[in-house]
């Protein structure tokens, strides 16, 4: 059997997937086995069951990251000027400045936005031996003292590391005595690195935060006769300057995204919008369905990664409306946008089309990003996340038959009601369909791998059995990877490209997949394990 793409498809899926588990320990293969997957799509988009958002085995190098980092890194992180207090130990911060590249506006005369800009600090309580073994709450609240007075924000947000779960301080304490003490906002979260499996977890613990402190204060008005939430868009390489540039022009009123480029101010006015339109529904969906139960807003997924997916969102969008001026705006603009962008796709798509690739990011990206090596003819060999949940691999269609373990448990769900004085429903379309998402596999081809919480010796399998022609993951898998000979696309961070979305982000996307791919220094490159041995070293059970 050769691993060649032309012989892809289930036979040599299922092969690939039995030499990814070779080698593991039998109690260990059992359970990669349920979370690598050949796709196969039935009637009604029935996919296979994966496993997902499950503990990682102990030992396995894998792509996660914490819960600490979801809830501030993710979720809060691109917000421009919630002050944000890491309670911790300095390291927790060490990647907590900007390396995601969520980039944000400073100031936007006339807009009625703040031009303070929190993002470039990095806030730490800097916790010592002291205060593990006496308590780190003073040391919290001259903290929180101290940033106040160094930039007077409106709003401060605290978020735990470790330690302070496992001594027992008690930040949401310390926060209402500062926020009282103060008169501003001040909110803790209990986001240690270990309260989830992953930085998913993080994520729902932000959304209630915001949702509980910041949402429905209601510090700005809008106008407009279109009001919308980008929610999960955080801007990452100014992803989110271009949605926001085509809602200009389409003449849609933007009051915030959660979070990119946003402020505490757009934030807390969420409520006035007249729909939530989600792009990451991994880190959001709690936020959609929290505004949908008390506010009566309804949403729905949008993907605005690729030309032809955001051409769709926008038209579902304005269907939404149901307004002859805005589907005019919308059809205009997309008449006006489409040739240039098919114009860059017809002068690559040649180079590229029947090109390999692989993708391990996340929890959605693995999903849009499809759409964009579609457009540019690549066959997409295998992909996965490092922490959805089966939902977005499977849709939502299957969220009743997920089973709550204890860990899931840990974090809390908000009990919502609707608002006496400000639910009001607004579903302007009947017609469409609302919180609803079909997940990655549905449109994955048959016998596509399908990979969750991919760990390290698989990825290196992957490649001496496939060699595929680009892969998509981060940092960390990054340069190991090329040095095989294979470019890596950073997905997370972009590297030091961007905008990817929408139309102008579409164009990047295709020109820098082909500098990469079409490279020349992949050939010459050669490994430093292919000239001098490797470490090795044997397990000896005594
Ligand atoms: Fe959503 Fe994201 Fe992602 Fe995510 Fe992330 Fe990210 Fe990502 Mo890195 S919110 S799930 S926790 S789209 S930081 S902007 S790229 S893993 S696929």
């Amino acid at each position: 059997m050769t691993f060649l793409p032309e012989n892809s498809g289930a036979p040599i899926a299922e092969a690939a997937k039995k030499e990814l588990l070779r080698g593991y320990p039998t109690k260990v293969a059992r359970k990669r086995e349920k979370q690598i997957v050949l796709n196969r799509v039935g009637e009604g988009d029935l996919v296979p069951e994966v496993q997902a958002n499950t503990r990682t085995v102990p030992g396995i190098i894998t792509q996660r990251g914490c819960t600490y980092a979801g809830c501030k890194g993710v979720v809060v992180g691109p917000t421009r000027d919630i002050l944000q207090i890491v309670h911790g130990p300095i390291g927790c911060s060490f990647y907590a400045w900007l390396t995601r590249r969520n980039q944000t506006r400073v100031a936007e005369e006339g807009l009625g936005l703040t031009t303070d800009n929190f993002m470039p600090y990095c806030l730490s309580t800097d916790m010592q031996d002291e205060d593990i073994v006496f308590g780190g709450e003073k040391k919290l609240k001259l903290a929180v003292q101290e940033a106040f007075d160094l930039f007077h924000p409106k709003a401060i947000a605290i978020f735990s590391t470790c330690p302070v779960g496992l001594i027992g301080d008690d930040v949401h304490a310390v926060s209402r005595e500062m926020s009282e003490k103060l008169g501003i906002t001040v909110f803790g979260m209990s986001c240690e690195g270990y309260k989830g499996v992953s930085q998913s977890a993080g994520h729902h613990i932000a959304n209630n935060a915001v949702f509980t402190h910041v949402v429905g204060k209601n510090l700005l008005s809008f106008e407009g006769k279109w009001k919308i939430n980008l929610l999960g868009e955080y801007n990452i390489g100014g992803d989110g300057f271009e949605v926001e540039r085509i809602f200009e022009e389409v003449g849609l009123t933007l009051v915030t995204t959660f979070s990119g480029n946003s402020t505490f101010e757009s934030m807390s006015s969420a409520a006035y919008a007249d729909l939530n339109v989600v792009q990451c529904h991994r880190s959001i969906n709690y936020m959609a369905e929290m505004m949908e139960t008390k506010f009566g807003i309804p949403w729905f997924k949008v993907n605005f990664v690729g030309l032809r997916s955001t051409a769709k969102s926008l038209r579902k969008i304005a269907e939404y409306y149901n307004d002859p001026e805005l589907t005019a705006n919308v059809e205009a603009f997309i008449a006006r946008e489409t040739p240039a962008v098919e114009q860059v796709l017809a002068e690559i798509k040649p180079k590229l089309a029947g090109k390999t690739v692989m993708m391990y990011v996340g929890g959605s990206r693995a999903h849009h990003y499809q759409e964009l090596f579609n457009e540019l003819g690549m066959k997409i060999l295998s992909a996965g996340y490092e922490f959805a949940h089966r939902d977005d691999y499977e849709g939502r269609k299957v969220l009743n038959s997920i089973v709550i373990d204890a860990d899931s448990r840990n974090i809390e769900t908000l009990k919502v009601e609707p608002s006496p004085t400000e639910f009001q429903p607004r579903v302007k379309n009947e017609a469409l369909d609302y919180q609803d998402y079909t997940g990655m596999m549905p449109e994955m081809d048959e016998g596509a791998l399908v990979i969750d919480d991919i760990s390290h010796h698989e990825t290196e399998k992957l490649i001496e059995l496939f060699h595929p022609d680009l892969l998509c993951a981060g940092i960390k898998e990054k340069y190991v990877v090329q040095k095989h000979g294979i470019p890596l696309k950073q997905l997370h961070n972009y590297d030091i490209g961007g905008p990817y979305t929408g139309f102008e982000g579409a164009k990047n996307f295709y020109a820098e997949i082909d500098r990469l791919v079409n490279g020349s220094v992949w050939k010459v490159i050669k490994a430093p394990w292919q000239t001098s041995p490797q470490l090795s070293g044997a397990f000896v059970a005594k």
